[in-house]
């Protein structure tokens, strides 16, 4: 593998709308971002991606973009963007935007136009079909096919497939009675047609815009999308409602790498840009063409673990991730990544739950008392840290915010949520466990707003925050880990600082991964080997002590989560406590 210049930093994700608000109307905004890049320098952090923050009618929280050029005025102006750029620039981090083009608003001029002539040259930029009302079907005419469905009025869609927030992918056409156009998310979100070379070539020219006003580069959103498996037809449908994932549809689905490539030689590398790909559903003899050396993009993110017991049928049927599940996603992906590519790994993003609150078995986190839960939060972090590729924080993640206790379904923001509690309530599923299902899988759990202090609204905004602050940010604030040295933030800080250590670097970039202790329930250890040094990682992640064998002597611990605790360890075991983890350099010499 080719080495790059971000092989060694780590990456932050930042969602504007809830980081910090500088102008007390309860939105976060990029002149509030530009205030804290001190805070995200003295963290560590060196890459830093923003969730859109283009014009946008917010109907997907800004994935729903009406002006590719142009910052939504909420979230400030082109001068506040140039001047983060500048300040970013001085502090040595690198600004990712996110590139979100499988999809635009339905209030970008560009549908506004195809609506206005679906049949003129706009018209192909996205994906319209002039429908039939259902008749008996002709045979031959292609309408017989048994899972076909109808619009409300009668029209016999194109596909049966179903909209990742619900409901069918085909929407009628504003002012239009026969026409309808396809958007595999919200309605507010269609579709634009990759298969046209005008489209391709005005996303070109936006993406180039960007990169040479001096981005980094890019987090490319939901790009597997782009390509259909067309002509478009329906298939088996998985639920009572006659429709199908759009999973299905993509497992049929064959050339996107024509214009992941193309894209790649036009933009991002001409500009040696850093992107990262949002990718599911890939295939696996894809890796190397996604994320090798001459890869569509530099990394793409390890989503194994969040997609880990997720059910078709709804959230309530969702399996909660054990330890030794989630041990197994995080080892076989570093198994099949190998030496292919860096992947990016994380423990949750804006459209997943907290890391904490999914990772460490909730019924522990319930059980244990504060000092062990804070072990617990501390043991995710290293585990993940640690692996091969590129670490990723999500706002918040370093102080260790967790889901938001909801109590009411009044409180939900997100679309996917309240499209998952319809689902959940058309199958007869109680309002509480309905909501409980949210709390677990929601997207709010990490948007609601970041916890800087104890003040009003975590000292977030002066005004009222956009979404509703985890009540327990009087107790899980940055304010307050910043003097604590023994607080997960400052954890955080070493754990940047460790892998960035040039004594351990060369093992902890490229070293090899090899798994350890991989049959102990509860035990998550891996080793890092590069020529000459070993790196153990090693936890014991449950609440009862446990004795464990050493593969070598321990040369010296290079991190330890309770570095107060007597650590009873001899030259071939070792006694942890509940959650205790260790990083630890081995001699030479292997006992097996
Ligand atoms: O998400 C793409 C996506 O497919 C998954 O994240 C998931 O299916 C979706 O979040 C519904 O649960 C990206 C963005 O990360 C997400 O925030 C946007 O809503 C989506 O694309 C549309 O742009
Ligand atoms: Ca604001």
């Amino acid at each position: 593998m080719k080495r790059q210049w971000w092989h060694d930093k780590v990456a932050y994700q930042i969602y504007p709308k809830s980081f910090y608000d500088s102008n007390g109307d309860g939105i976060g905004d990029i002149p509030g971002i530009i205030e804290k890049l001190d805070y995200l320098k003295d963290l560590g952090v060196d890459i830093i991606w923003l969730s859109p923050v283009y014009r946008s009618p917010l109907a997907d929280q800004g994935y729903d973009i009406s002006d590719y050029y142009e910052i939504d005025p909420r979230f400030g102006t082109m001068e506040d963007m140039d001047r983060l750029l500048r300040e970013a620039k001085k502090r040595d981090l690198y600004i990712v935007m996110d590139l979100v083009v499988n999809h635009c608003s339905d209030e970008h001029e560009w549908f506004k136009k195809a609506c206005a002539d679906p049949e003129g040259e706009y018209g192909q930029y996205f994906y319209l079909r002039k429908l039939e009302k259902a008749q008996a079907p002709v045979p031959g005419s292609g309408l017989e096919t048994e899972y076909s469905v109808c619009s409300p009025d009668g029209y016999v869609l194109p596909c049966n497939w179903r909209s990742y927030f619900g409901g069918p992918v085909w929407e009628k056409l504003p002012g239009h009675e026969d026409w309808f156009y396809l958007h595999v998310f919200h309605r507010k979100q269609p579709d634009l047609n990759w298969e046209n070379p005008k489209v391709r070539e005005e996303i070109y020219t936006m993406i180039n815009w960007w990169l040479d006003k001096g981005l980094a580069g890019f987090r490319i959103d939901a790009i597997i999308n782009i390509k259909k498996a067309l002509p478009f037809r329906s298939y088996a449908p998985d639920r009572a409602d006659g429709l199908c994932t759009i999973g299905r549809m993509l497992q049929e689905a064959s050339g996107v790498g024509e214009f992941l490539g193309e894209m790649r030689d036009r933009t991002f590398k001409p500009h040696q840009a850093f992107t990262v790909g949002e990718v599911f559903n890939e295939k696996a003899e894809e890796l190397p063409a996604f994320i090798g050396d001459n890869g569509y993009f530099s990394s793409m993110f390890d989503f194994s673990e969040t997609v880990w017991g997720s059910s078709p049928a709804g959230w309530h049927k969702n399996k909660g991730i054990t330890p030794d599940d989630y041990r197994q996603c995080l080892f076989d992906t570093q198994k099949k990544v190998a030496d292919i590519g860096f992947i990016s790994n994380i423990i949750e993003n804006h459209d997943e739950p907290r890391g904490v609150s999914r990772y460490i078995p909730p019924q522990d986190m319930q059980s244990m008392d504060e000092e062990m839960r804070l072990t617990a939060k501390k043991a995710l972090a290293a585990v993940y840290f640690f692996v091969k590729g590129l670490p990723w924080i999500y706002q918040g993640q370093e102080i260790g915010m967790e889901n938001y206790p909801l109590q009411s379904i009044d409180e939900v923001d997100d679309i996917a949520s309240l499209d998952a509690w319809k689902v959940m309530r058309r199958q007869g599923v109680s309002e509480q466990d309905a909501l409980r299902a949210i709390e677990r899988n929601g997207r709010d759990n990490a948007r609601t707003p970041f916890q800087w202090s104890a003040a009003h609204a975590a000292g977030f905004t002066t005004g009222r925050p956009w979404l509703q602050v985890n009540p327990n940010f009087t107790k899980i604030n940055l304010e307050q880990q910043v003097k604590d040295p023994a607080s997960l933030f400052r954890f955080y800080r070493d754990l940047i600082a460790l892998r960035k250590n040039p004594q351990y670097s060369e093992t902890l970039l490229y070293g090899s991964f090899e798994p350890y202790l991989a049959d102990e329930s509860c035990i998550l250890s891996y080793l890092r080997r590069s020529s000459g040094q070993t790196i153990l990682v090693l936890s014991n992640y449950g609440k009862e002590t446990r004795t464990l064998p050493l593969p070598a002597k321990a040369k010296k611990i290079l991190l330890d989560n309770c570095p107060g605790r007597d650590l009873p360890v001899t030259d071939r075991k070792i006694t942890l406590s509940g959650y205790r983890t260790v990083v630890m350099e081995l001699s030479g010499g292997r006992f097996f």
